[in-house]
């Protein structure tokens, strides 16, 4: 029975369920990893791969009796981490409990209210403070707590917030995550993309050189690091020999950000001749010949492209500096050495009305990716666009954290010149533009290489098609 116990809260994707992808937390996996080099004995619980309620980790705590739990937090999930916590508190009021992950980081306070449920939030990137964290806790550290940084805690009625901690600078510095925690078996790719090979996601850099408004990775203090080429390779040789992982999925913001190490860590995968698939993200501006021509022989699949609006003032106003221009020669050089391209777009920002609801629909049908997401803005505390939603009232509930999940389908602002209503109608109508063309249709029928393949398209498609027109249908 491990004494610190970290959970992955319960999450699914509702009614899109056959199209979201099932991985292992990494950021979880980072801090159990870092806390075993520090001997302490460590077990993951997670509820999203293992598909658990709430009601099996309240069984699982009551059979583990931990004395530490660690439970992480984006806004979709910090209502259930805060009913999990306060459930541990209320079987065992000595458990210390400790939150951390990108809600907390962005709305630390909100972790802390009501009292009594976190004895610690945890903010930004966590290896060195919970390190340092939990030795105080264990009282092993020369550190007093106010002198941890990077953390909140109530100490007599009074929040204290210690410095930030900033950043981890060395990533090669970082031991591998603690894939040994987690059920490794349980894992498979976005519905789309799956390929029916043993899955897991990695991630090789943090950060992003660019600093769109809504977008969490956009914080002043973070900029781009990388693991090397080295470091990279050895990790996926361990997924690849030890797990069996035939399918990778880099989940960097930015993957590509330094084309020489993808050319190097593209070269290594070749010269092993491993059997390897893999997708990554990046941005339209790495999108170079010769680095494309690497990763497609090196057995890149698909690569997805934010492009987030279909009209240049829109790039200015969410502070992206690419072009309309821009993403069209990305997408085509990509699709011409056989790569997939994904699309990803996002509406509904505080200034689109129907003009440029029109525009982002016709330049996704343009560019003619082989599958675009769209997306409705979701404001995430500690971003630009969260202040400005928030500044001109658009948002409508900024409390219900539930909304900020894939299958709220509703949307959780307005407009200024557009109702909630409004907006869902025209995601819904962009996907249904969008995917039923007879002449995308036949191109995808095309491209699908298996049955296994077909099979997911065709229940992701028709999922996701049914979803979006009782979207049109309601907002009509
Ligand atoms: C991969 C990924 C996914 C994967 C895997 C999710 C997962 N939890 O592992 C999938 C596709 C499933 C996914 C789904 C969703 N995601 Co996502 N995802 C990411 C992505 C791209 C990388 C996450 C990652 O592994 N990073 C690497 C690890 C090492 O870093 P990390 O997770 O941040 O962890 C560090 C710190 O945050 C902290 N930390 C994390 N957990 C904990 C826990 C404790 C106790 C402590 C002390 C510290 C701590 O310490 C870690 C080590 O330094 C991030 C963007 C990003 N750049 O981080 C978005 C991101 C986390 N996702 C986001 C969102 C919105 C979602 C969804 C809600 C999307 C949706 N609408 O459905 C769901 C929610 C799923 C869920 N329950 O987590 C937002 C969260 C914003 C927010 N405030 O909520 C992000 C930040 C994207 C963005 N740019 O806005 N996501
Ligand atoms: S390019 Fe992508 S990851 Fe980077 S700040 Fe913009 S949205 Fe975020």
């Amino acid at each position: 029975m491990p004494d610190v116990l970290c959970v992955v809260s319960p999450f699914g994707y509702g009614p899109l369920n056959s199209i979201g992808p099932k991985c292992p937390n990494l950021g979880i996996g980072m801090l159990a990893a870092v806390l075993e080099e520090a001997r302490y004995d460590v077990g993951v619980l997670d509820c999203f791969g293992l598909e658990l309620t709430k009601e099996d980790v309240i069984r699982q705590l009551k059979e583990q009796k931990p004395s530490i739990i660690l439970i992480g937090a984006v806004t979709a999930n910090m209502r259930i981490g805060m009913e999990l916590l306060s459930a541990a508190k209320r079987l065992n009021p000595e458990v210390i409990t400790v939150i951390g992950g990108p809600h907390v980081t962005g709305n630390p306070e909100s972790a802390l209210t009501p009292p009594g449920i976190v004895d610690y939030v945890v903010m930004g990137e966590a290896e060195e403070t919970i390190v340092e964290l939990l030795a105080y806790i264990k009282g092993n550290s020369p550190l007093q707590k106010h002198e941890i940084k990077g953390i909140m805690y109530f100490e007599n009625g009074q929040r204290i917030r210690t410095p930030d901690r900033g950043i981890v600078k060395k990533l090669d510095r970082l031991p591998m995550p603690a894939y040994h925690l987690f059920p490794m078996e349980r894992y498979h790719s976005y519905g789309w993309l799956n390929l029916g090979r043993k899955f897991s996601t990695m991630s090789t850099s943090r950060g992003c050189p660019f600093k769109c408004s809504f977008c969490q990775s956009s914080w002043e203090a973070v900029y781009w690091r990388q693991r090397s080429a080295e470091k990279v390779f050895e990790e996926i040789r361990l997924l690849y020999e030890r797990y069996g992982v035939r399918h990778i999925y880099f989940q960097d913001d930015d993957f590509c950000a330094n084309p020489d190490r993808v050319i190097a860590i593209c070269r290594m995968i070749k010269e092993a001749k491993l059997d390897l698939a893999w997708e990554c993200l990046t941005r339209v501006t790495q999108a170079k010949e010769d680095m494309l021509k690497e990763m497609a022989e090196a057995g890149c699949r698909t690569i997805l492209y934010g492009v987030e609006t279909g009209y240049e003032e829109g790039f200015k106003r969410i502070n992206k500096p690419i072009s309309l221009q821009m993403v069209i020669g990305a997408v085509r050089r990509t699709q011409e050495h056989g790569i997939l391209v994904r699309t990803s777009y996002i509406m509904g920002f505080p200034w689109e009305g129907e003009k440029e609801m029109r525009e982002t629909i016709r330049f996704a049908k343009k560019v003619d990716a082989d599958l675009t997401y769209f997306n409705i803005i979701n404001p995430y505390p500690g971003t630009p666009i969260y202040d400005e939603i928030v500044s001109k009232g658009l948002f409508l509930d900024p409390e219900n954290f539930d909304n900020h999940i894939i299958h709220g389908t509703d949307p959780m602002i307005r407009t200024e010149k557009l109702t909630a209503k409004q907006v869902r109608y025209w995601v819904g109508r962009a996907v249904l533009e969008f995917y039923l063309r007879p002449s995308f249709l036949l191109r995808r029928l095309f491209k699908v290489r298996s049955w296994q393949e077909f099979k997911a398209n065709f229940a992701g498609g028709n999922d996701l098609l049914l979803l979006s027109l009782k979207k049109v249908l309601a907002s009509s």
